[in-house]
């Protein structure tokens, strides 16, 4: 017999705030500078995507190379760019309907946990308020292997100990959607269908996840 606690998984960046955009300023002004072409649809393949995964991404599409201390100087560069493009976020940041799923879930004794890659995710938790709504905070401090591994959402499920097929992730990145798949758990993907297209669900933005819906994932067997 089921307890009827299931573990919802929740990526920061994309989902919860829209941080993805600063995350892309900062990615564009480090590629500017190197003179390598970085626009929007080059930016989907970094999302989700650890910090150093990233710049070897970047610079193997300008074909640039560099030596270590350039490569920690750059992601040092690239993240002091991003923590000046967030310093002044509030709660108003937190996408649509957020809070209401939060709540809803929380009501209904769920498991909650963060699955995030970003190593600043604690600060931006903190920043737009929402903390406390989180049992289990699993970032990019705490896994050694980037999405697409599944590394992360397993980790955040077995802090809940909730099983993986007990267990729903949202996510906005490829890399997360496959992360979630890999980890046998039910993916929601949160943006484009085409682009999400291997989530086993997938949803514009969360006015798009009705109460009732969250009632059928906390009830499923
Ligand atoms: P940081 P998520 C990811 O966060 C971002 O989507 C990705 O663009 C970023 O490179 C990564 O975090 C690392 O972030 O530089 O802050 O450690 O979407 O997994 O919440
Ligand atoms: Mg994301």
């Amino acid at each position: 017999m089921r307890s009827g606690r299931n573990a919802f998984i929740f990526d920061l960046d994309g989902v919860i705030v829209d941080t993805a955009k600063y995350h892309y300023l900062a990615w564009k002004k480090l590629a500017d500078r190197l003179g390598i072409f970085f626009d929007e649809t080059e930016n989907e393949k970094f999302k989700g995507v650890s910090r150093q995964k990233s710049l070897e991404l970047l610079l193997q599409s300008g074909g640039v190379s560099a030596s270590e201390s350039d490569f920690n100087q750059w992601m040092h560069e690239k993240n002091e760019d991003y923590l000046n493009l967030i310093q002044d976020m509030t709660e108003d940041e937190i996408l649509v309907d957020v809070k209401k799923v939060l709540d809803h879930l929380k009501e209904r004794g769920q498991g909650v946990a963060l699955g995030s890659a970003s190593k600043n995710a604690t600060l931006i938790l903190d920043r737009v308020g929402l903390t406390s709504y989180f049992e289990v905070i699993i970032d990019g401090n705490k896994v050694s292997k980037a999405k697409p591994d599944p590394e992360v959402f397993i980790k955040a499920a077995s802090g809940l100990n909730v099983s993986p097929e007990y267990s729903v992730v949202f996510e906005d990145a490829i890399a997360g959607v496959e992360a979630a798949n890999r980890a046998g758990m039910y993916s929601i993907g949160v943006g484009d269908t085409e682009t999400l297209q291997h989530a086993k669900h997938v949803v514009k933005d969360f006015t798009e996840l009705t109460l009732p819906f969250l009632d059928q994932l906390i009830d499923r067997e």
